[in-house]
């Protein structure tokens, strides 16, 4: 059985992933800051900080891969994206680099939200982030290319839509990912052969999606479609205000514009 460190274990993603993985069909080293509860037969708790690079590495040693799902989720402050998407991403790097283990990081479309909506991209598009949490992930996917090409280390870089139990808003009819989608990417990054670097896009099979992926080497294939739930949300707003609606990164997007042009 593989071994898979989950960071973010108590986040909007990481507590997803630990249900739908409680049939223990992986052994998993659960870390966060807020309690994660009782531990399952197939479940190890690892309380502590991601930045102290002797922890991190304890964390990663003999795991087959880590599931990053730790950081701050949204444009808060600088500070704060500095301590945790940058500093503890990077000794989460160093870690994987040490015990060769595989990494899956959470990006975010918020790394190319600054896209017109009327555009079609695929992975290989020049990032435009769409804020300073965009440019977060922007580091992010450049640390999973540098420790790829400098030291053989494994990534895939998932540039997560809306991850949501059900799409709600007129948005999400291009960017919803499903619960299933999900679990399926992540275990699709997990499982694959090789992954070598490569960015995904954590998207649905909705009709309408934005991202198209022109590479996909560890077989992704989406289920959901939002367009399932278009007569209930096609009405409704993104927020965000009008500016929401221009950019692929909506509401993010929206947050100080001030380009006149
Ligand atoms: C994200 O990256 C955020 O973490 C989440 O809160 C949503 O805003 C999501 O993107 C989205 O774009 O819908």
């Amino acid at each position: 059985m593989k071994t898979i460190v989950l960071t973010g274990a108590a986040g909007n993603i990481g507590k997803v992933l630990r249900q739908q993985w409680s049939d223990g069909r992986y052994q998993l080293r659960l870390n966060d800051i807020k309690p994660l509860g009782p531990m399952a037969a197939h479940e190890t708790l690892h309380a502590g900080d991601l930045r102290d690079a002797a922890f991190c590495s304890e964390l990663l040693a003999g795991a087959d891969a880590v599931v990053h799902m730790a950081g701050i989720g949204t444009d808060l402050e600088l500070d704060l994206l500095i301590e945790h998407n940058l500093k503890a991403l990077l000794s989460v790097y160093q870690a994987a680099r040490s015990h060769t283990v595989r990494v899956v990081y959470p990006s975010s479309n918020h790394a190319i939200g600054m896209y017109p909506v009327e555009t079609e991209i695929d992975e290989y598009a020049a990032v435009r982030p769409d804020s300073l949490y965009g440019i977060s992930k922007v580091w992010g996917e450049g640390i999973a290319r540098l420790y790829y090409d400098k030291h053989g280390v494994e990534s895939v870089c998932l540039r997560i839509g809306s991850f949501e139990t059900e799409p709600f808003e007129r948005r999400h009819l291009h960017t919803w990912l499903s619960h299933p989608d999900m679990q399926h990417l992540v275990e699709c990054c997990i499982e694959a052969p090789q992954v070598g670097f490569q960015i995904m896009y954590g998207v649905s099979a909705n009709t309408r999606r934005w991202w198209q992926q022109t590479d996909n080497p560890i077989g992704y294939q989406p289920q959901s479609n939002a367009e399932d739930f278009a007569a209930r949300i096609a009405d409704i707003p993104s927020r965000g205000g009008p500016l929401a609606e221009r950019f692929q990164g909506g509401g993010f997007a929206a947050v100080d514009y001030s380009n006149n042009k």
